[in-house]
């Protein structure tokens, strides 16, 4: 059996006086989290605490080494990735041009704002949404990264979509990865064109479609079971041909997950760097906020957003994807300061 192993995820000063630690590890080669202490599983699947030094050098080695670049992106610090929705309760359903204006210009101010990366979506994938055809998402994407390209934008584009079709035009007008809320299991050519085109590709785990997600999701043991499903949707991605520096796995906070279910995959998160991939967390204006921070109306959430998007970085996480880039990069960079104790604005 796989010993999975947990580490726990540190921010701010060492444990023991700095003369006096030598056990503290980068964790995922992070610049300001780090770990000392690691829970791992026992064979009667229980779990027992270890300390950094006694683990395995292959366990140290996979919660400890720097995640490779995705998209020319140094992942020793999260990134922010910004939403730039295209779908019809956005302002660009790709016809009028004075809505393709809005969006541009919605994904410039990210960009300005300090968007590492942007992710465009054309169909909405939210409890209850229903599936759009190919050409109509792709007639809403493509435009778009076109403007961003033509208006000489350079950030790196993650088109977000579960289809091949509309993956490869995207990519043709000049995306730069794939974000699959499928985790390459909605469309069967869409894990060998990522592979082709040698693009990075982040792997969501979900249970059921967005029809039916929300209607009655259950796990035994969801840390685990979401855990071992998304090794096995990286498997599955490899043996496609997919290198495996170009894939990240994110747990799908709110796909096919109660309340109970996203606190318990958001309190654990630090387990997904036994993954041995860069991780992507999105949170952002998401119901389990407004259960919570007692805000039904998602423009109300951003304040838990960012909560709970610090909590992301604090975990290690690499990629953020905010609604919010403005404020998202505010807080993240007095999280990363003070997790420090220094600045340096690079
Ligand atoms: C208000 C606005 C309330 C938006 C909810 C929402 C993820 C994702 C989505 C995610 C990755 C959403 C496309 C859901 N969430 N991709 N996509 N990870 N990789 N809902 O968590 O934002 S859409």
């Amino acid at each position: 059996m796989k010993q999975r192993c947990h580490a726990i995820a540190r921010t701010g000063p060492p444990s023991a006086p700095r003369d006096q630690t030598g056990a503290a590890l980068a964790l995922a080669g992070s610049r300001h989290v780090w770990f000392d202490g690691v829970n791992t599983q026992t064979a009667d699947g229980g779990w027992e605490h270890v300390s950094a030094t006694e683990l395995p050098r292959a366990g140290r080695q996979r919660l400890s080494w720097l995640r490779p670049d995705i998209c020319g992106l140094k992942l020793d610090r999260p990134r922010i990735m910004g939403i730039v929705n295209v779908t019809p309760d956005s302002f660009w359903d790709g016809g009028d041009r004075m809505a393709l204006a809005d969006a541009l210009a919605a994904a410039r101010n990210m960009v300005e704002a300090g968007a590492d990366i942007l992710d465009i979506g054309g169909e909405s994938t939210r409890p209850g949404a229903v599936t759009v055809p190919d050409a109509q998402e792709i007639a809403r994407v493509v435009p778009v990264i076109e403007a961003i390209r033509q208006a000489g934008l350079n950030t790196p584009v993650s088109i977000d979509t579960r289809k091949a079709s509309v993956a490869a035009a995207a990519l043709d007008a000049g995306a730069d990865m794939v974000n699959d809320i499928a985790a390459l299991s909605y469309d069967s050519a869409l894990a060998g064109l990522v592979a082709e085109r040698g693009v990075p590709v982040c792997l969501m785990h979900a249970q059921g479609d967005p029809a039916t997600m929300q209607k009655a999701p259950r796990y035994d043991d969801v840390l685990i079971e979401v855990f071992d499903e998304l090794q096995d949707r990286i498997t599955a991605a490899e043996a496609a041909g997919i290198r495996r520096d170009c894939i990240i796995a994110d747990p799908g906070i709110g796909f096919g997950k109660n309340l109970q279910h996203n606190l318990t995959l958001l309190h654990g998160l630090a387990l997904y760097h036994d993954l041995d991939v860069a991780l992507l967390l999105g949170v952002s204006r998401k119901r389990f906020i407004g259960t919570i921070g007692k805000a039904p109306d998602a423009r109300d959430r951003l304040s838990g957003s960012l909560a709970v998007a610090m909590h992301g970085a604090a975990q290690g996480v690499q990629i953020l994807r905010v609604h919010d880039v403005c404020e998202t990069r505010q807080a993240l960079n007095l999280h990363l300061a003070m997790s420090k104790g220094s600045w340096n604005d690079t």
